[in-house]
């Protein structure tokens, strides 16, 4: 009610204050507030191993923090440094002189450091020896070891990256595959923090313009258009959202890798396709139908594509094993959750019976329990192999030509390239081309804020359209979506939020 009162009066100040005890602190929190009483560990000047761990060739440790060129100094006796220039050195333990290994230093001072803060690097010969000895030495100047993610943390808090770039390092370090690897660098590059601060932008203006005719508008005669312009411009955006949440999880599928099953009647070679596919013998192949009886699930990398395939019970209703009974549940099971469905075909069996291959697919795809779904997900999303087609006659392979379905045998390794080519073609359309298209979400953190920003957005046009529209109360909803789109970048966030995203990381990154 009071809040209802301030905003009533129209008063910037009063809308101010309400907003203010409308927002929970412990919700939203700046960005410098959380560094101030949240970032306990900021001067600690920090070290890690930021290079692989193991025996190698050489190994980078990293110091980051107010000590940084101190420690430096006193373990080298460096004296005319120059930034970012690599010297070769003897580096040595500041208390008993004794040399540690001698190797390439640099300095970075801040803030044009990954971090922001001075920061040190030492190419050291790799020997876990050597590594701990220098840590040790380290420490004896209150150079302490890093928490996992704390150099990325750090950078963050300094404003060198906003969280999408956080997110996009990480999952750089993670990327398997060339095409994830594309997408992340885009992100950690800034895509998207480009993309949801211009949003962002709009909104801080559409919000300016309403306030200043709130506030002004009577007495000044700003121009009462000034209220449409800004919901032309709200449209526009909204509109553009919209476009952005109905990208078909494109980026969240490159990220996490497309979920593909492959499913199809006992004995009919699906665990051999599997093995092809990941090119190793990961699962039995035998005669005896039901020899695959739960999901075997492994990653591949399909022409720069991530795949998890899963390889499934033969789908029977004539079995009474129970185990059987359990594979075939969980294969239907996993068709439900698959992102790419592979429906294996005996093509000896196809051959041997009069139906068309339409009437025969859909028949096998309804005995299967999937044909329902399937045409669901859409024609894209499935794709039908016929195997064994070493044991076709001539006048079969005839027949078979013109199908749509693609043809192997998996025995005499036949038909191979024609269904990577399939795949990848199926792959492109799933995942998406993460170079020359717009970008894409890939994180379902974003499109959690992503969808309540469009909500707060809709309810800001719903409440334009009641009868007691009161565009100051109105305003909040461009306000929340704001919010929402400050959750993603980081410009508002919550130590929860970056917690997740921070735990991660590894130590020295
Ligand atoms: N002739 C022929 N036999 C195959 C082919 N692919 C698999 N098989 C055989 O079919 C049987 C069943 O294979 P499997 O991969 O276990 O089928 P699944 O039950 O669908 O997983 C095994 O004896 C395989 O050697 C093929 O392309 N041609
Ligand atoms: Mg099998």
């Amino acid at each position: 009610m009071f809040i209802y009162e301030c905003l009533s009066r129209r008063s910037f100040l009063t809308r101010t204050i309400a907003r203010a005890l409308h927002e929970a602190p412990h919700i939203a929190i700046s960005r410098c507030t959380i560094s101030c009483f949240a970032n306990e560990r900021r001067d600690t000047t920090i070290c890690a191993l930021s290079s692989g761990h193991g025996k190698c060739g050489v190994a980078v440790v990293r110091v980051s923090g107010s000590r940084s060129l101190d420690a430096l100094k006193k373990m080298t006796n460096i004296s005319n440094l120059e930034p970012r220039k690599a010297f070769l050195r003897k580096i040595h333990d500041p208390e008993t002189k004794e040399v540690i290994d001698h190797g390439l230093c640099l300095w970075f001072p801040g803030p044009h450091s990954y971090t922001g803060e001075d920061s040190v690097e030492f190419h050291v010969h790799g020997g876990s020896a050597i590594l701990s000895r220098l840590m040790q030495a380290l420490s004896t100047l209150q150079v302490y070891p890093a928490q996992p993610g704390e150099f990325t943390r750090r950078a963050f808090y300094n404003n060198k990256l906003d969280l999408t770039e956080v997110e996009g390092i990480a999952d750089l370090i993670e990327a398997e595959t060339e095409c994830q690897r594309k997408q992340a660098l885009l992100q950690a590059d800034g895509l998207l923090r480009k993309l949801y601060s211009s949003w962002r932008k709009v909104l801080s203006e559409c919000v300016a313009s309403l306030e200043a005719y709130i506030d002004f508008g009577e007495d000044d005669n700003i121009e009462s258009d000034v209220v449409e312009t800004a919901h032309g411009a709200l449209r526009k955006l909204m509109k553009n959202i919209e476009e952005h949440l109905a990208d078909g999880r494109k980026g969240e599928i490159l990220r996490n890798g497309v979920r593909t099953v492959i499913v199809g009647e006992p004995n009919v070679g699906k665990s051999s396709l599997l093995n092809h596919l990941v090119q190793r013998n990961a699962a039995i192949v035998t005669p005896i139908a039901g020899t695959t009886r739960d999901v075997i699930e492994l990653s591949a990398n399909i022409s720069g594509y991530p795949v998890l395939i899963a390889d499934t019970a033969g789908i029977t209703d004539n079995t009474e094993d129970i185990v059987e009974v359990e594979g075939v549940r969980r294969a239907r099971k996993h068709v439900v959750n698959a992102d790419f469905v592979v429906v294996v075909v005996d093509a000896s069996r196809f051959a041997a019976s009069d139906a068309t291959y339409g009437d025969y697919i859909r028949e096998y795809l309804s005995s299967l329990g999937i044909h329902e779904l399937l045409t669901k997900m859409g024609k894209r999303r499935f794709i039908v192999i016929m195997n064994k087609t070493d044991l076709l006659r001539e006048e079969d392979k005839e027949r078979l030509s013109d199908v749509e379905a693609v043809l192997i045998s998996c025995k005499i390794e036949d038909g191979f390239q024609g269904l990577l080519r399939s795949l990848t073609d199926r792959f492109r359309d799933i995942c998406g081309n993460p170079s020359t298209e717009s970008p894409t979400i890939s994180q379902a953190r974003h499109r959690n804020h992503l969808t309540q920003c469009l909500k707060h957005l809709q309810n800001y046009f719903e409440l334009c359209a009641t009868k007691q529209y009161d565009v100051a109360i109105a305003a909040e909803e461009i306000h929340k979506a704001m919010r929402e789109l400050g959750r993603i970048t980081g410009h508002v966030s919550t130590d929860e939020i970056l917690d997740i995203i921070f735990k991660n990381f590894c130590i020295g990154k």
